[in-house]
């Protein structure tokens, strides 16, 4: 059905339209180098594509699973419940409700099977694939070392913004 051949991550997002939010999540994760597959699949409306879609990655050789949904957010917990691999969920803010119902779908798992719930929108969508990468840089050495230079480089970023504030306000 699908190719997810070489994928590590599997991302699946509940709908095409939570692409926009969580298009930071491919880049993030194609940044740190981590091959990965997007894919739209539906706990709800196609349920049984769910199925197919853990079957084909595990088989494929992927690790790690996000999922993102909003709304009744079901998509992540739907898949945590057919694997034993770590799912990351990622809620998103629907119309109502500003994502807070997402975020409870998601994270208010059963004791037994959990889903690491993080932020929602595309902040959770970045630490979505931080949060993978941590997960495969346990054993892999090359790629813990990409993410200690992406926090040296965050670090650098506050240390700059700090000094133009500095001179923002000396000459504004
Ligand atoms: C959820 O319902 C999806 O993940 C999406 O966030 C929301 C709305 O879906 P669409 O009606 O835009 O397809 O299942």
């Amino acid at each position: 059905m699908t190719d997810l051949r070489g994928a590590k991550v599997l991302i699946l997002l509940g709908s095409k339209s939570d692409w926009p939010a969580m298009r930071g999540c491919a880049e993030a994760l194609a940044g740190l180098g981590i091959s990965h597959a997007v894919h739209v699949a539906s706990a709800h409306r196609t349920p049984e594509r769910v199925e197919a879609l853990i079957r084909e990655g595990e088989a494929a050789g992927v690790e790690v699973f996000v999922a993102a949904a909003g709304m009744a957010a079901h998509l992540a917990g739907a898949v945590a419940a057919r694997t034993v691999k770590p799912v990351i969920g990622v809620p998103l803010p629907a119309d109502s409700f500003l994502g807070f119902d997402a975020m409870l779908a998601t994270v208010q798992m059963p004791p037994g099977v959990p889903v690491l719930t993080v932020a929602a929108g595309k902040a959770g969508a970045t630490n979505a694939a931080v949060a993978a990468a941590q997960i495969l840089a346990l054993s892999d050495p090359g790629l813990a070392g990409r993410l200690r230079a992406q926090r040296t480089e965050m670090a650098a970023k506050v240390e700059r913004q700090d000094r133009e504030l500095a001179e923002e306000r000396l000459h504004g």
